[in-house]
């Protein structure tokens, strides 16, 4: 996983075409996440998982309810929203889950990720009631992810939107042993490759189904 610089993620509540998805995972990607905000049902997480199985390809579940978690994942990715004005989104829901399943659940699999919410339009920024913070907040955010929480993973979550190549660089420059993921409104090669040069690793979701030709170009883009 450190050495990860690509990854789709895909949407269990949206539809993709066996043709598209079969591209996606023959594509070079380092891995393949499923993950989304709203509407995420069993069925669709095991829809995907069943077609994402059929290539060799990593997949990870991200976490975001507990009715749609299964056995058969590679990796099981846990957010932690840092920005959340309240507690249930750092902490209680991963409480619970815990509480629940600790006897069952396998820490080589499992990556909690602090997620750090910039979009304030992003349905995720709403449901978690985030607030936005500053430059200064967020650089704050990375350093308690790295040496409060040792967290693998720093999370700079602009869902459907781009964000500031400044400020994700900022961020990676105080980060030695988290990992520093960015998502958010890549479209194409060039900002693909542009938040690659200071994140470790960039996720690209929406434009898969937005715009598919731009959205897997991005891979050659980060290996080039
Ligand atoms: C969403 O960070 C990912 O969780 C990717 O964002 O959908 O805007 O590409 P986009």
């Amino acid at each position: 996983m450190n050495e990860w610089k690509h990854l789709f993620k895909l949407d269990p509540a949206k539809d993709i075409s066996d043709e598209q998805l079969d591209k996606l995972c023959e594509s070079g990607t380092d891995a393949i996440i499923v993950g989304g905000t709203d509407h995420v049902t069993l069925d669709g997480v095991l829809d995907l998982l069943s077609r994402i199985r059929r290539h060799t390809v990593p997949c990870i579940l991200e976490i975001s309810t507990m009715d749609a978690l299964t056995p058969g994942f590679d990796y099981y990715y846990i957010p932690m929203v840092m920005n959340s004005t309240e507690k249930k989104w750092m902490m209680d829901i991963q409480h619970q889950a815990i509480k629940q399943y600790k006897e069952i659940m396998n820490w080589d699999e499992i990556f909690v990720e602090g997620y750090c919410i910039l979009n304030e339009q992003a349905k995720a920024f709403t449901k978690t009631k985030c607030e936005l913070p500053n430059m200064d907040d967020v650089i704050a955010y990375a350093y308690m992810a790295e040496h409060v929480f040792h967290l693998p993973i720093f999370y700079l979550e602009y869902s459907g939107t781009y964000g500031d190549p400044e400020l994700v660089k900022q961020v990676k420059s105080q980060l030695n042993d988290t990992l520093l993921f960015y998502g958010g409104g890549i479209e194409n090669s060039l900002q693909a490759a542009e938040m690659k040069e200071h994140a470790d690793a960039i996720i690209v979701g929406n434009s898969i189904y937005t715009n598919f030709k731009q959205a897997l170009k991005t891979v050659k883009a980060v290996n080039d």
